[in-house]
C-alpha cells in the first residue's frame, strides 16, 4: 500500500482540518481544498523502503491508499531502463489477459496486480519505483535491491481468467449521468455529485436489482469514483476506447479533468442502500458522496 503523509516540525502528523477536533465542521483549509498531499511517501507504513528481492519474477499488489495523491508508477533499473509492469489484476480480480505497462497510473483506492521480472537486473543493483507525477522527494516511492541470482521457472499465462462479466451496451436499461464537480456546501467550498452535497437521508439513485446500467461519470478535475456493492467494466473515455489500465473488473475509476467515463455494471447482490463517492478523502469529506438504493 502506498500512502503519503505530511509532518509538522515537531514530527507529529500535520492535517489542515477546518475543525482540529475533527468532530464538527468537515473539510480542510486553503490551499488544500483539492486534497491533502503529504511530503513523505510510505509503502506499507514505512517511508521510502528498500526491499530485497531475488533476480526473479515477483507479483506485486499495489493499492493507492493516499488521501488525494495520484501516482504514475515506473520501475527504473540502475542502467536507467524501465522494467515492464505486467498487469495481471485490477480492483476486483484477474484480467482476461496480461497488459504490459511502462507507466501505470494509480488513483486513490485503485488496486493493481503486476508482475515485475528482476532477472535482468544485476545482482547488487537497485530498481527504483518512482512516481512520474511527484517532484523532489515525492518522486521516489520505494526501491528493490536485487540481492541474489535465483532459479525462476514462473511465467505469466496468456489467459488469466475466462469468467469476467462482458455486459454489452445493449444490455443496459438506461444511461445515467453523474456529474462530479466543485460547488458550495454549508456556505463554504464543497465537492458535489449531481449538484448536491451528501445527505445521508437522501436516496440519490434508485436502481432495480438485476438491472444493467451504463453510468456516465463526468468530472471537472480528477475524481477517483468508487462504487460500493458492484464491480464494473469501463466502456469508454470521452467517447473513445478505454485506456490500457482500465482493463478488467473495477470498482474505482478516475475520469481525468473534463472527461466523461462510461462504465457498465449489473446491480446484483442484495437490495439495500449503498454509497458511491469520490475516493479523494478531502472531496469525500466535503460532500462528494451519494446514496444508491437497490430495490
Ligand atoms: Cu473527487
Amino acid at each position: 500500500m502506498i500512502t503519503d503523509r505530511a509532518f509538522a516540525d515537531d514530527g507529529s502528523l500535520a492535517y489542515p482540518a477546518l475543525d482540529p477536533t475533527l468532530r464538527g465542521r468537515p473539510g480542510v483549509r486553503e490551499p488544500c481544498l483539492g486534497g491533502v498531499l503529504g511530503d513523505v511517501i510510505l509503502v506499507n507504513g514505512g517511508p521510502w523502503p528498500v526491499h530485497e528481492v531475488d533476480a526473479a519474477r515477483y507479483r506485486l499488489r499495489v493499492l493507492n491508499g493516499s488521501n488525494a495523491r495520484h501516482y504514475v508508477l515506473e520501475a527504473v533499473g540502475a542502467d536507467g531502463r524501465r522494467l515492464d509492469l505486467v498487469q495481471i489484476g485490477a480492483d476486483q480480480g484477474l484480467l482476461a489477459a496480461p497488459v504490459t505497462h511502462h507507466r501505470l497510473p494509480v488513483a486513490p483506492a485503485e488496486r493493481y496486480d503486476v508482475v515485475v521480472d528482476f532477472s535482468h537486473a544485476e545482482v547488487g543493483s537497485l530498481v527504483r519505483v518512482v512516481n512520474r507525477l511527484g517532484t523532489g522527494r515525492t518522486r521516489d516511492v520505494m526501491a528493490f535491491r536485487v540481492v541474489r541470482k535465483a532459479r525462476d521457472d514462473s511465467r505469466v499465462p496468456r489467459t488469466l481468467s475466462t469468467d469476467l462479466p462482458a455486459w454489452r451496451r445493449s444490455d443496459a436499461v438506461r444511461v445515467r449521468d453523474c456529474a462530479f464537480r466543485a460547488g458550495r456546501m454549508r456556505g463554504g467550498h464543497g465537492w458535489l455529485i449531481g449538484g448536491l452535497p451528501f445527505d445521508p437521508a437522501r436516496s440519490d439513485v434508485t436502481v432495480d436489482l438485476g438491472d444493467v446500467e451504463v453510468w456516465r461519470l463526468i468530472a471537472d478535475v480528477h475524481h477517483p469514483v468508487h462504487l460500493h456493492l458492484v464491480g464494473f467494466r469501463v466502456l469508454s473515455r470521452n467517447g473513445r476506447p478505454p485506456l490500457a489500465h482500465d482493463a478488467g473488473l473495477k470498482d474505482t475509476v478516475s475520469p481525468r479533468p473534463g472527461e466523461a467515463v462510461e462504465i457498465i455494471t449489473r446491480f446484483d447482490g442484495c437490495r439495500g442502500r449503498y454509497l458511491f463517492h469520490c475516493h479523494n478523502a478531502e472531496h469525500e469529506d466535503m460532500g462528494m458522496m451519494a446514496n444508491l438504493e437497490v430495490v
